[in-house]
């Protein structure tokens, strides 16, 4: 088999580009402890989703994707294989495909298929090893193809390596992160990446659809526990990262839908009033007291379009699926 092109690209003058991988390390759990005594210095007190995804975090996850109730993955991927052609002839040849947050690139593969031969794939995401398994992964699948990881924050990241600029490009953003993010920081991510893919560019986003709450509930909330191993490893985090001593046993799993703000919202509840021991310092939590750890927003394609058009995206198409679980939108550049 041919070998793939695979090598890494840091931001120039990040922090990661210099210093060892303990350094690193080191500068990753300041990050989490610095977010996590901010976040319990609020009420109600919150940790960023983005602390969800450590070894475990990730591999939880994955299990997610395959519950029955949680249908976004399935959904998502089934849009993928049945519109892929089209929008494959939509985006035409010759682009340099560009994914956000890439995490497993499983998806990516299917979109690849139809692209035909690209210049190249730049996968943009923080976390260097799921990064560096992915394009491995990846180029068994894709024999020639060229891929230039890139490690970086793609919310805050400014320009694409050099080598990436050379075609135009295609973004592409699945399986609704996009919903992690409240309206005005979707906005800002969506102007960003308008910049940062530049003129004559297209770019494909999966968001998630507004749907009956009886369908919205159980993906967040399913019977086999799986979400609330994932939502309750934040705890576990922190007692080994930062030498806490939560009891697992006094905090549960919740998902709400809050109608006005259009999103999932899940927390961990406490079960009793205690105090619990974290980065050097004591927190009391109240009994009923909830962490807030995630935000899931939903759209409509409407909704989703002019949220596109304010930010410097022209709506091409949309497709949704006879279920109308999930949209896939195809956007470009004016
Ligand atoms: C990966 C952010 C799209 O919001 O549905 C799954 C994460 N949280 N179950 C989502 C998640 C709980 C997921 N995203």
């Amino acid at each position: 088999m041919m070998e793939s092109d695979i090598s890494l690209h840091l931001p120039s003058g990040s922090s990661a580009s210099s210093g060892s991988l303990r350094a690193k390390e080191a500068r990753d759990l300041d990050d989490f402890a610095q977010a996590v005594l901010a976040g319990f210095a609020q009420r109600p007190r919150s940790i960023p989703c983005r602390f969800f995804y450590d070894a475990r975090g990730s591999e939880l996850f994955e299990e997610i994707t395959k519950l029955e109730e949680y249908y976004p993955t399935r959904a998502e991927t089934a849009l993928l294989e049945a519109h892929r052609a089209e929008i494959a002839a939509l985006v035409g040849p010759g682009r340099i495909l560009v994914e956000f947050g890439s995490g497993s690139s499983r998806k990516t593969s299917l979109l690849l298929g139809a692209l035909g031969k690209v210049p190249a794939y730049v996968p943009i995401d923080i976390a260097a090893d799921s990064l560096k398994e992915a394009a491995e992964w990846l180029s068994g699948q894709h024999e020639g193809l060229t891929i230039l990881p890139f490690i970086a924050d793609f919310t805050t990241t400014r320009a694409l390596p050099p080598v990436a600029t050379r075609k135009k490009r295609l973004g592409f953003f699945s399986g609704s992160t996009i919903g992690n993010l409240t309206h005005e920081e979707a906005a800002s991510f969506l102007a960003n990446a308008a910049r940062l893919l530049g003129k004559g560019s297209t770019f494909l986003v999966g968001v998630d659809l507004k749907k009956p709450v009886s369908i919205l509930l159980p993906a967040y909330n399913d019977g086999c526990g799986v979400t609330a191993s994932f939502n309750l490893n934040l705890l576990v985090r922190i007692n080994r990262e930062l030498g806490g001593n939560f009891d697992l046993s006094r905090f549960a799993h919740d998902a709400v839908w809050n109608d006005e703000a259009g999103r999932v919202e899940m927390y961990l509840v406490s079960l009793a009033n205690q105090a619990v021991h974290a980065v050097g310092r004591a927190f009391d939590f109240s009994k009923g007291e909830r962490i807030h750890t995630e935000n899931s927003h939903k759209y409509t394609v409407a909704e989703f379009q002019t949220l596109a058009r304010a930010s410097g995206w022209l709506p091409v198409k949309a497709w949704t699926g006879p279920d109308r679980l999930f949209s896939l939108h195809l956007l470009r550049q004016g």
